[in-house]
C-alpha cells in the first residue's frame, strides 16, 4: 500500500492571524516551486482557533495545496460549555483535521483517555479526520519500554471508533517534544510498526495499512528524511521548526 506522507505543522499558541496569513502564502510559494523536484507529500497546517478563518479566506480564494486543522475541539456538540469549541465550528471552517490528545493537552489541561475517546468520536460526528496523539514519557519509557503506553493510549482512543471514518496517528514521545531530541528513526520505526499492529487487530488489516502513522517530537529539516525511510513512518507533526519558514519549507520538500 502506498500512503501519501503527511507532514503537519502544529503551530500551538504561537502565530497571529496576519502572521499566519504571511506564512500560508510563503509556504504556498515554497511548495509551487518544489512541485518537480520533491516528493508529493501533503501539508497541513494546524493554527491556533483565531486563525482558522483567516487561512480558510487564503486557501479557498487561492485554491492552495495546503490543508488545515484545529489544535483541540469540544467533545460536546454545542451548549453551555463557556471556551469550548465543537467539531460544527470547524467543519463550518472546512477543516479537514483536529488534533486530539496531544501531550500538552494531556498533561497541562488533564486530558484522560476517556476525553480523548470522545473527542475521536466527536471529531467523526462533525466529519473531522482526528489527527491522534499517542506517546510515553521518559518514566513510562523506562519501566515499560516504548510500544506500552502509546499502544495502550490509542486501544482507549478507539473505543467504539470506526477508524474507517478517517484517522491520522501521531508518535509523539513526551521525551522528544520541544527539547531538542528527537527519538531515532529505529525507535520511531518500532512504535509506529507496534501502532499498525494494533489498528490491524482493531479495525483490520485495510484500514491499518490505509492509515497515516505520523512522528513527532524535534523534527527538522536535517532529520525529516531520515524518519520517512522507515516503513511504518508515513510523515511528522511538527513543533517548533513548523513556525519558520524557512525550516518548514525545507521539511516539506524532503528529498525522498
Ligand atoms: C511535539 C511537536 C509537535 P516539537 O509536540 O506536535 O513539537 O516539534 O517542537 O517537538
Amino acid at each position: 500500500v502506498k500512503r501519501t506522507p503527511f507532514i503537519a505543522g502544529n503551530w500551538k499558541m504561537n502565530l497571529d492571524h496576519l502572521q499566519a496569513i504571511a506564512f500560508v502564502q510563503k509556504l504556498a510559494w515554497s511548495l509551487a516551486d518544489a512541485k518537480h523536484d520533491y516528493a508529493d507529500a501533503e501539508v497541513a497546517v494546524f493554527p491556533p482557533f483565531t486563525d482558522l478563518r483567516s487561512v480558510q479566506t487564503l486557501v479557498t480564494a487561492d485554491s492552495l495545496p495546503i490543508g488545515y486543522g484545529a489544535q483541540d475541539l469540544s467533545k460536546h456538540d454545542s451548549g453551555a460549555y463557556t471556551g469550548e469549541i465543537s467539531g460544527a465550528f470547524l467543519k463550518q471552517l472546512d477543516c479537514g483535521y483536529v488534533i486530539i490528545g496531544h501531550s500538552e493537552r494531556r498533561t497541562l489541561h488533564a486530558e484522560s483517555d476517556e476525553d480523548v475517546n470522545a473527542k475521536v468520536i466527536a471529531a467523526h460526528r462533525h466529519g473531522l479526520v482526528p489527527v491522534l496523539c499517542v506517546g510515553e514519557t521518559a518514566e513510562d519509557l523506562e519501566a515499560h519500554g516504548a510500544s506500552a503506553v502509546p499502544v495502550a493510549q490509542l486501544r482507549r482512543a478507539l473505543e467504539g471508533v470506526d477508524a474507517s471514518k478517517g484517522l491520522v496517528v501521531a508518535y509523539e514521545p513526551v521525551w522528544a517534544i520541544g527539547s531538542g531530541q528527537a527519538a531515532t528513526p529505529a525507535q520511531a520505526e518500532q512504535v509506529a510498526a507496534a501502532l499498525r499492529a494494533v489498528l490491524a487487530e482493531l479495525a483490520g488489516d485495510e484500514v491499518a495499512q490505509a492509515t497515516r502513522i505520523l512522528y513527532g517530537g524535534s523534527v527538522k529539516a536535517a532529520n525529516i528524511a531520515a524518519f520517512l525511510r522507515e516503513p511504518n513512518v508515513d510523515g511528522a507533526l511538527v513543533g517548533g521548526a513548523s513556525l519558520d519558514i524557512d525550516e518548514f519549507s525545507a521539511i516539506v520538500r524532503f528529498k525522498k
